[in-house]
């Protein structure tokens, strides 16, 4: 039986990984940093919550020692590092903490498993942002586009990523990045854009609200579904060899084209509802996303294949059921 250990289990992506993992009859580990709410932590884990093959254990990125901690009980083959302060925004808010979490944190992981376990096999959860808006000519980003880091939360991810790298080739330890395109679902946080429309219009169709503010409807993003994009996490980690890969659709979408498709959905017209607001907009703005995903495809035969368009109407769907009772959240 292959062991597991997801860091940011309740998150939406280590949720929907450890159900994966679970369903190919892995033992599942998974890091739950304490929150006072007790059913906070673990209601994306409800459909596999008392699994006898999933263990939870409290710890924290920032805390070395109870990393350690977990490593030793776990003991596994593949770990996962899925935990971070994940929020772009935010990450201007907070800054110091973000570094602390999303950059040393990593740092902190690979210590602790360097001492502990070093053969285990380590993905890390890189992203888009750390592109910023460097773009390559044919209008796409992909392995060896630059990384130009726009934000507190992307400077983090980047020194995530590069300690990643230096740790595989100075100790010869198997680690990999994903760089991860935007990738969205039902469990997607409802202060991320795609799932904020999607609640909100909601809403406003059911009467329970009547308008929907938003920051920058210009920018525009290459959006996947998070189900396609764990899986993407495990096939990288049972390649032969440690590399790094771009998962990504390769279509992008303004946040008003998002905007539209979802009004048009519930039948409304935006133009009523949708107002900007300043709190919403960002100190630096990552304008276009785009992602080339051939090398994922080429080495590993990942292709994305659930739609945008698909993707959005199970988190309308989701929010409707959701305000006329039918589900508990
Ligand atoms: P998410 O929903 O925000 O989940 C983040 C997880 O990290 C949560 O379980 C959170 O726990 C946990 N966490 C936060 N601070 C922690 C700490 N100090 N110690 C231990 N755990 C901590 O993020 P996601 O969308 O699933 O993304 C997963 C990872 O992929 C993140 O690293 C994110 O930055 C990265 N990524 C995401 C995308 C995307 O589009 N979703 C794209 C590229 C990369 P609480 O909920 O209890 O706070
Ligand atoms: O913003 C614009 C906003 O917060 C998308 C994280 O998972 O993906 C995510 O980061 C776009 C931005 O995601 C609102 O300015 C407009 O241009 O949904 P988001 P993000 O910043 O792209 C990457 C790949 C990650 O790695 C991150 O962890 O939408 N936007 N109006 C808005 N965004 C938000 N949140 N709220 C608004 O009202």
């Amino acid at each position: 039986m292959k062991t597991a250990l997801i860091t940011g289990i309740n998150g939406q992506d280590g949720s929907y990984l450890a159900e994966l993992l679970l369903e190919k009859n892995y033992k599942v580990w998974g890091i739950l940093k304490r929150n006072s709410v007790a059913e906070n932590q673990t209601y994306r884990l409800d459909g596999i919550y008392g699994n006898p093959n999933l263990h939870l254990e409290y710890g924290d990125l920032t805390d070395f020692a109870s990393l350690v901690r977990v490593l030793q009980l776990a003991k596994p083959m593949e770990v996962y590092n899925l935990a971070a302060q994940s929020h772009v925004r935010i990450s201007f808010d907070q800054p110091i903490y973000t570094a602390q979490v999303t950059g040393v944190g990593t740092l902190n992981l690979l210590e602790a498993i360097r001492l502990v376990c070093p053969t285990s096999r380590v993905y890390q959860a890189s992203s888009s942002e750390m592109f910023g808006n460097s773009i390559d000519a044919d209008g796409f980003q992909r392995e060896t586009t630059p990384l130009n880091p726009v934000s507190p939360y992307a400077c983090a991810k980047v020194f995530s990523y590069n300690i990643c790298r230096n740790y595989r080739n100075a100790y010869n330890m198997f680690i990999s990045n994903g760089i991860l395109f935007n990738h969205e679902s039902p469990r997607r946080g409802s202060n991320f854009v795609t799932n904020k429309v999607a609640k909100e219009a909601a809403k406003i169709k059911l009467g329970l609200s009547d308008k929907l503010s938003l920051g920058n409807m210009d920018a525009t993003r290459d959006w996947g579904h998070a189900k396609d994009y764990v899986r993407a996490m495990w096939m990288i980690l049972q390649h032969n060899s440690a590399d790094d890969f771009v998962c990504a659709t390769g279509i992008s979408h303004s946040v008003q084209d998002l905007v539209n498709y979802v009004f048009d959905y519930v039948e409304l017209d935006p133009r009523q509802y949708v107002r900007t607001d300043k709190r919403y907009f960002r100190p630096e703005e990552l304008r276009d996303l785009k992602g080339d995903a051939n090398k994922a495809k080429e080495i590993l035969g990942w292709e994305p294949e659930i739609t945008f368009q698909d993707m959005m109407k199970e988190m309308v769907d989701y929010w409707l059921d959701y305000y006329k009772g039918h589900v508990k959240k």
